[in-house]
């Protein structure tokens, strides 16, 4: 009994002592994080409109399991909430496919700055101050306000959240099988990205607002539904980025982030609408994913354009990977999935980090060849989604 107890007690100091080092560096990252914070613009530079959701998100995530860095998130969400739409690009935002498959995102000349914005006016609560023409973009800020909500409680965002949500809702499209979010509100590209971000949003939602949990949980399954039955997931089981405008799976690459958000959208779905076919489906995905991503030590990449190629915005892709298959790992854990996620947390420290400047880069695997807000936040994914799987 009592060898038990403090063998119970030194494997307990052992996790937590693991748990702490992982806590410290994910910390690190976050204080590197915020030397590009701009409290002016509410947004990180050297990244993008929808960068700037996604690094909100990850210190949302961090805060959600580090009480000492709450304070400085809410301090963030406030300051991001309030001035953030006086630079929305706005109508600005011309989207298109590159020849390697990636966004090409053009921001109007001199973004951001507030005194050329079509939004110098606003009201934060407004939903529309941060729909900018894409509606992906406004989606990703529709999770980072649900994210925000979660760590402070705060309804104004969540709010927010379900008045994003109900914007795009109103696009919902009829380009094939009568169903998706197009990419852009003037460019019906029907893509994996916009439509998972739906799924996605309208599950969270559902287990957030109790009012309105029927319409949430009947979107989320609507759209499900209408994806898996389109052929965006290919024959190996991974998605592709989109459709034709025939309507078939278009070939374009694998990204990281496309298998990544439709599993927290399924994880976060059975939690209000159990069906084992949610978790089923996701995790058919996410080890069709680590299958074609992760190399022989389990760190994930995106190879379609690693290591020189992700610039400007496939930079941010993995992270939300990481995020997501944290959401599937607490809902069914998989010892594939902690072995992935410590992997790329440790060989993001290990091989791809700056020692003096604590930079981290985009190819998780090393060498380090420089980084911004968007590899930054994009590593402090997996950093952040460490300390719980440890
Ligand atoms: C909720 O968030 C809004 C916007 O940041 C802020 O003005 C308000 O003070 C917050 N409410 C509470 C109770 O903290
Ligand atoms: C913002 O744009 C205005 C109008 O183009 C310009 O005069 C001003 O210098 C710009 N400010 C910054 C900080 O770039
Ligand atoms: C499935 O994976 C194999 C091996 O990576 C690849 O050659 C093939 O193109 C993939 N098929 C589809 C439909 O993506
Ligand atoms: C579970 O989900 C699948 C796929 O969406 C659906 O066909 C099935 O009817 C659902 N089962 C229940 C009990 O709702
Ligand atoms: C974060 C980031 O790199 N965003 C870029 C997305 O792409 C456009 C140009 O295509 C850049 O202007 C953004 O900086």
């Amino acid at each position: 009994m009592t060898f038990k107890t403090s063998y119970l007690a030194s494997a307990l100091l052992l996790l937590a002592a693991r748990a702490s080092a992982q806590t410290a560096n994910a910390e690190a990252a976050f204080a590197t994080l915020q030397e590009w914070y701009d409290p002016v613009t509410g947004l990180w530079n050297t990244a993008g409109w929808w960068n700037g959701a996604n690094a909100m998100t990850v210190i949302a995530e961090l805060a959600a399991v580090d009480a000492s860095i709450v304070q400085d998130a809410i301090s963030i969400f406030e300051t991001t909430f309030s001035v953030a739409p006086s630079v929305n690009p706005s109508n600005g935002v011309e989207k298109s496919v590159g020849t390697n498959g990636l966004i090409q995102t053009t921001y109007p000349a001199g973004w951001p700055n507030n005194t050329i914005s079509k939004r110098a006016i606003q009201d934060s609560t407004d939903p529309t101050v941060w729909l900018d023409g894409a509606n992906d973009d406004a989606e990703w800020w529709g999770l980072a306000w649900v994210a925000a909500y979660d760590v402070t409680g705060n309804e104004t965002y969540l709010n927010l959240a379900e008045g994003i949500f109900n914007e795009i809702a109103a696009g919902w499209g009829t380009n094939c099988g009568n169903g998706g979010i197009y990419w852009e509100t003037t460019n019906h590209y029907v893509n994996a990205i916009a439509s998972e971000l739906f799924i996605s949003l309208a599950a969270h939602l559902a287990n957030r607002v109790p009012a309105n949990a029927a319409t949430y949980t009947a979107w989320a399954e609507e759209a499900w539904n209408w994806f898996a039955s389109t052929g965006m997931i290919n024959a190996n089981g991974t998605i592709n980025d989109g459709l034709t405008t025939d309507c078939v799976n278009n070939g374009q690459p694998v990204w990281s982030y496309n298998q990544g958000v439709i599993l927290g959208g399924l994880t976060e779905l059975n939690k209000i609408s159990p069906n084992e076919s949610y978790i089923e489906s996701a995790n058919s995905i996410a080890q069709a994913a680590i299958a074609a991503l992760a190399d022989s030590n389990y760190v994930i990449h995106d190879y379609a354009c690693e290591p020189s190629d992700c610039e400007p915005n496939g930079t941010q892709f993995k992270g939300i990977f990481m995020r997501n298959l944290l959401l599937l790992q607490r809902a069914s854990p998989n010892d594939l999935y902690s072995k992935v996620i410590e992997a790329c947390a440790a060989s993001i420290w290990a091989n791809d980090r700056d020692t003096t400047t604590g930079e981290l880069g985009v190819n998780w695997a090393g060498p380090f060849v420089g980084g911004d807000a968007t590899t930054q936040s994009s590593a402090m994914g997996a950093l952040v989604a460490a300390i719980s799987v440890e």
